[in-house]
């Protein structure tokens, strides 16, 4: 119903539900968007000065203007009341159990996405200021800490398993940054000095869509969508949406990897 709207493609469980919300804003809007134009028409017309040659201090006199907009303020409570704080509660608030879902960490800077993940222990290291190094360890992981052992992080590049929920917990090191993913119908800011999660379902492999697109080079693309500095252009990670199987392949390998350069780093 919202092909006219040459939306994304979709490549998230629950983003059916946020393109039929915009489809029905785009709907109302146009409906609203006509009926003031006839109106303003009507009343160039109506109004018009071979007919009213002398203004009318007094005006209108009926109520009819005043019952209408306290009835706008109604169903502008109803949407408000009824249907968008329960519909935020469900689906923002409203977090997947963290043992069901991947929980990575995602934290922003100036300019470029640094993801981190837990590893086999589901623990996150700990993080010291004292040991960010913007080279070797943008995150300043501390591999001491034995949380931090099996842990896995990237640069740019967010690896994810098809149809499992994911929450991606932002965070910022300098400014605000916003974390986009149009196909997955995410857009979460990253602030500094908060974590704030987010959460979706990716449900289409970065290969299926590329079968889909007819395009063989497709990736998702994560854009700061936060004018965060000169260089925000440039701010832009990759999704590789993969199969269970391979994601855990490419998690194993990545442990593995880095588990060894740190062993040979002391
Ligand atoms: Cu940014």
């Amino acid at each position: 119903m919202t092909d006219w709207l040459g939306l994304p493609a979709l490549a998230a469980a629950q983003g059916g539900q946020i393109d039929s919300l915009i489809g029905w804003t785009h709907l109302f809007m146009l409906i609203l968007f006509v009926g003031w134009g006839g109106f303003f028409a009507y009343t160039l017309v109506r109004f018009r000065r071979s007919r009213h040659p002398v203004a009318n201090p007094t005006g209108v006199r009926s109520h009819t203007s005043s019952y209408l907009e306290i009835g706008v303020a109604v169903v502008e409570a109803i949407l408000l009341f009824a249907f968008s704080i329960p519909i935020w509660a469900a689906r923002v608030d409203r977090m997947p159990p963290e043992r069901e879902a991947l929980v990575v960490q995602v934290t922003g800077e100036q300019f470029a996405w640094n993801v981190h993940y837990a590893g086999p222990d589901g623990v996150f290291g700990r993080t010291d200021i004292h040991q960010i190094d913007a080279q070797s360890n943008p995150l300043g992981l501390d591999r001491a800490d034995s949380a931090a052992k099996d842990d896995v992080t990237t640069l740019n590049q967010l690896y994810l398993p098809v149809n499992r929920p994911v929450i991606v917990k932002l965070r910022s090191k300098d400014v605000i940054h916003s974390f986009s993913v149009p196909e997955f119908r995410v857009k979460q800011d990253a602030v500094p000095g908060f974590t704030i999660p987010v959460w979706f379902v990716p449900n289409v492999t970065t290969a299926e869509m590329r079968t889909r697109t007819g395009n063989p080079a497709f990736q998702y693309e994560i854009a700061c969508a936060q004018l965060c500095g000169l260089g925000h252009y440039r701010m832009r990670g990759f999704v590789t949406v993969l199969q269970a199987g391979e994601f855990q392949k490419w998690m194993d390998e990545k442990v593995k990897e880095q588990g060894e350069a740190d062993i040979w780093g002391k």
